[in-house]
């Protein structure tokens, strides 16, 4: 396992500086089904890299990647989970707050989960058998805070709508921030800067984090309180796992 950490710590290094020096380029932005979910040829040129570069050295891994021809379910077999860039729409107009996320699966049990925050240069990696680390800094595990002394992670459309009561449950914090990129908003719950962070995602966007939030004392729940599918788009929370009958009884 040893092997495929470090190689897989190198290929998302790797991803994160092509992407440094093409955040310039002219970009073919396309829709995929609605105006706000966008695709560049960045993502695909990211994902067809990683693809081929896992494929070439293991053969029989497959791969599930947002860009993938098709999404396979991931609960057998060893299975690597890409979203090259998550937070395409902050990578467009915003050139920053942009991650490229990666963990790999056996059987459906996570190995290890990268989350590259690409212009920060903060590479969150560990999980399974490896400690999770902010590049060098060891990641100390959750230190217990009550929920009226932390932020949720929370964008407007869940609050507004109060989506599986999102926002009762925020009314019992501090407040919300949105950054735009889930995998970001996760890093900051691995690291305390927010207490959790809810967002209606796919499996690539919250497979990483759900691998190095376990390592830390965190637990990625659906809000509805149960383990999420790892298939389709659900709405999912990263969150202390000492918090969680608390939360659960704040939301619907
Ligand atoms: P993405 O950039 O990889 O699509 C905010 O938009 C967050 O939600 C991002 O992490 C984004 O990841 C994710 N997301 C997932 N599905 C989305 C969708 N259909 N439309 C917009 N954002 C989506
Ligand atoms: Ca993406």
């Amino acid at each position: 396992m040893e092997d495929k950490y470090q190689f897989a710590k190198e290929l998302v290094l790797e991803a994160g500086e092509f992407l440094r020096q093409h955040l310039h380029d002219e970009l073919e932005i396309e829709e995929k089904g609605h105006f706000t979910d966008l695709v560049t040829q960045l993502d695909k040129t990211v994902q067809d890299r990683l693809t081929d570069r896992i494929l070439a050295r293991y053969p029989a891994d497959r791969i599930l990647g947002e860009e993938s021809p098709e999404h396979l379910p991931m609960g057998q077999e060893k299975v690597w989970v890409i979203d090259p860039i998550d937070g395409t729409t902050n990578f467009i107009v915003q050139q920053a707050d942009f991650a490229v996320l990666l963990a790999y699966f056996e059987d459906g049990v996570g190995q290890f989960g990268l989350i590259y925050d690409v212009i920060a240069d903060k590479l969150y990696h560990g999980g399974g058998d490896f400690p999770v680390y902010e590049n060098d800094r060891l990641l100390p595990p959750f230190h217990t805070k009550s929920l009226k002394e932390g932020l949720i992670g929370l964008n407007a459309g869940l609050y507004a709508q109060n989506v599986d009561g999102l926002a009762d449950l925020a009314d019992h914090t501090l407040g919300t921030r949105s950054i735009g990129s889930a995998g970001i908003g996760f890093s900051h719950v691995l690291t305390g800067r927010l207490l959790a962070q809810a967002c209606y995602v796919y499996p690539w966007d919250y497979a990483a984090a759900s691998v190095l939030g376990e390592k830390l004392g965190y637990t990625l729940m659906t809000t509805k309180g149960e383990k999420p599918a790892f298939y389709g788009r659900e709405c999912v929370m990263l969150a202390p796992t000492e918090k969680i009958n608390e939360i659960i009884g704040y939301l619907q």
